[in-house]
């Protein structure tokens, strides 16, 4: 079978995903594009030789999609989901899934109501599918350095994305170390603090770097800082340190240059290049999963809920000043590790 997929939103992010669909992933056939501006989805349809539309709406009903691929702003997610779902269709939607807790909430809910063996939403946390980040996990799971104690990442961006601030930095870019912290440690996030230095004089629509404190439920600390306008490269790290070592997410590898009496590696500009195998896998696998009717192996809605109510605890500590806010009710799905309690001090919880 071969799947066809609409894509809904052709910024960026959504003309890359119908790049590697159309490209790097067997089975499946872009056989729509939407987008607000349809100039853009005519560009995009014209490429692929799918078909456009001017609404959202209208392609997901559409007889030539079988599955869709939401990469709208995320202030649109929420009802094109829904809509989705009400069409009985898979859907891959880009993080976050809904700008807040209680819209995935009724997402979850709504998808429950229907009743179906295999979920059919799936949320776009692509770095679960990066190899490097897939290593971390696999020597974490074989004991190779112990029990994890405490784990350090850093997101940078060479500029902001226009329209931003501070909460979008959490909700929009963090949101993926939330959910790899979570995931790495098998481990809900359960108290977090927001934390900043002075800012950038650089951009003055948000705080810019911000720093996170996670506290999982299995006493891991985690420390996470976001900055947006780092300028020197988009650069992702993260190293969990443990009883006997600690492990690093090995480094996207640029092209070494010998040049004027020096020797240097480039960074990329942005997280496409460094993100584009985790962005395939992550595409073949939900395509896949679409071919058989089996479970998409990618995160859950339940997942997605799970990061937006770390995020937004985040957001609480940060208009509180960098309070500790107690984050409810994060129930990992699949997963979790048997959560121990070690280390925890919650009588400083808002
Ligand atoms: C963007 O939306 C992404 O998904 C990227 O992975 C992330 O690095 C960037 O900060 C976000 O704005």
């Amino acid at each position: 079978m071969t799947v066809r997929v609409g894509i809904i939103g052709v910024g960026a992010m959504g003309a890359e995903h119908a790049r590697i669909l159309r490209s790097s992933v067997a089975g499946v056939t872009v056989s729509a594009v939407a987008d607000a501006a349809y100039d853009r989805a005519q560009a995009v349809a014209a490429e692929t030789g799918a078909r456009s539309f001017r609404s959202a709406e209208e392609l997901i009903a559409s007889p030539f999609v079988d599955a869709v691929l939401i990469a709208s702003p995320d202030s649109a997610h929420t009802a094109q989901v829904s809509t989705c779902l009400d069409h009985k269709k898979p859907v891959l939607c880009e993080k976050p899934l809904a700008p807040t807790v209680a819209e995935c909430e009724e997402l979850i809910a709504r998808e429950e109501s229907l009743n179906r063996g295999v979920p059919l939403i799936s949320v776009g946390f692509m770095r679960r599918f990066h190899p490097a980040y897939q290593d971390l996990k696999q020597q974490l799971r074989e004991g190779s350095i112990g029990q994890p104690l405490l784990t350090r990442s850093s997101h940078r961006n060479v500029r902001s994305y226009p329209g931003g601030d501070s909460a979008a930095t959490i909700t929009n870019s963090g949101v993926h170390d939330i959910d790899t912290t979570s995931w790495l440690l098998d481990s809900p996030i359960e108290s977090v603090s927001w934390h900043a230095p002075r800012s950038t004089g650089l951009d003055p629509s948000r705080q810019d770097p911000q720093v996170f404190l996670l506290r999982a439920a299995n006493g891991v600390l985690s420390t996470v800082d976001v900055f947006l306008n780092a300028r020197y490269g988009y650069d992702v790290r993260c190293e969990i340190i443990g009883e006997l070592g600690s492990i690093e997410l090995a480094p996207h590898q640029g092209p070494i240059a010998n040049r004027a009496l020096g020797r240097s590696q480039g960074y990329a500009e942005d997280w496409i290049p460094v993100f584009n195998n985790a962005y395939r896998l992550q595409a073949q696998a939900w395509v896949d999963a679409i071919a058989s009717g089996r479970r998409a192996p990618l995160a859950t809605a339940q997942d997605g809920l799970n990061a937006l109510r770390v995020a937004e605890a985040l957001v609480q500590s940060m208009n509180g000043g960098g309070i500790t806010v107690a984050v409810s009710n994060a129930t990992p799905s699949g997963n979790s590790l048997p959560g121990g309690t070690q280390g925890r001090n919650l009588s400083h919880v808002q």
